[in-house]
């Protein structure tokens, strides 16, 4: 059986570290794109000269041409311009809009049977544009978020319980941005929820509050230490945790900005919410319960995606 392919379009701080972490995992053949000359080259051959040393076979290929990513199966998409100090993740829009517009053209020629997973900020209007640039099956295109803001909630977690990070799951909805919504009460450790562990003195409810302020800022407090750009080895890890759920068919139940169809009453957007991935994509959106408040929270985070996606619009009439 042939290897599988996956192309990494962009090869910035997340696509190499994306490159590195595959080849690692042996998931398959790797594309390294970028319109930056040198650079996915460069990655790649250093990669590749890592192969020897930590033992995995994978050929990979740096490229300034969309023909190069011919047939990929997973297509992760990076390209764009990430954060610096004291900018939001929305006022880099109007540039990535117009980078979405090519990698989409690039995807719908090259490689529209793909599984593709985005991150390029602001991530659920991203994802929403690029999958109409490439008219690509909704299910087929994903936004990563969730996993990366659920594994921020769970570190700080274990770190003030101080138990295995392993033993803590993390529940995040909404969209990726400061109004996500962390749900304690379908947060647990080893499945006792939070508000239990509140009750059962482990801490306090002033504590959690902050802990799920800093989830909200997690980003944030990153492009703060860095100064030249934002996270790259947890965002490339959560991508990865998706592509190997569709390679290897694992149906896993990860949070992921989806295309919602009706599904908690919104319609042609892309939220973060529960879903499970296998080999079809996105095989099931999640629907539960939310009580009063996290469907204020819920509905205030849509409307500020909503919000961007008519910013999109203006911008790129052809979206509507
Ligand atoms: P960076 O290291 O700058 O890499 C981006 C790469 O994209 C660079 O190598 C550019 O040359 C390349 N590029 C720019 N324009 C194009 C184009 N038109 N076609 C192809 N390649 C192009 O950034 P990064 O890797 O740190 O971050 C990439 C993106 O991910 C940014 O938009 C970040 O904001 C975003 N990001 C998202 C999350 C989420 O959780 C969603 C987390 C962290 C970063």
């Amino acid at each position: 059986m042939a290897r599988n392919k996956i192309a990494l379009i962009g090869s910035g701080m997340i696509g190499g570290t994306l490159a590195h972490l595959i080849g690692l995992k042996e998931l398959g053949d790797i594309v390294l794109f970028d319109i930056a000359e040198g650079i996915p080259q460069g990655k790649g051959l250093d990669i590749a000269q890592s192969s020897p040393v930590d033992d995995f076979d994978a050929n990979l290929v740096g490229a300034n041409d969309y023909s190069a990513i011919e047939g990929a199966d997973v297509v992760i998409v990076t390209a764009g311009v990430p954060r610096k100090p004291g900018m939001s993740r929305d006022d880099l829009l109007g540039i990535n809009l117009k980078v979405m517009e090519q990698v989409g053209a690039g995807i719908k020629k090259y490689a529209p049977g793909a599984f593709v997973i985005c991150i390029t900020n602001p991530l659920d209007a991203m994802v929403w544009a690029l999958q109409k640039f490439s008219g690509l099956p909704k299910n087929m295109v994903v936004g990563m978020a969730g996993i990366l803001d659920s594994a921020r909630f769970r570190y700080f977690l274990a770190d003030e319980f101080k138990v295995s990070v392993e033993d803590v799951t993390a529940f995040v909805l909404g969209g990726h941005g400061d109004s996500m919504v962390p749900l304690a009460r379908y947060s647990t450790v080893a499945g006792i929820p939070l508000p239990d562990l509140v009750k059962m003195g482990w801490t306090s409810q002033e504590k959690l509050d902050q802990i799920i302020q800093r989830t909200r800022d997690g980003g944030a407090e990153i492009v703060g230490l860095l100064k030249t750009g934002s996270a790259f080895y947890a965002p490339a890890s959560s991508a990865v945790q998706m592509a190997e759920a569709f390679l290897k068919d694992k149906k896993r139940v990860l949070p992921v900005a989806a295309h919602l169809s009706g599904q908690y009453g919104v319609k042609d957007m892309y939220v973060g919410v529960p879903v499970v991935i296998g080999a079809g994509g996105v095989e099931r959106v999640i629907e539960i319960d939310l009580n009063k408040s996290e469907q204020k929270q819920f509905e205030a985070s849509v409307a500020s995606v909503a919000g961007l996606c008519e910013a999109c619009m203006n911008i790129a009439p052809n979206l509507k």
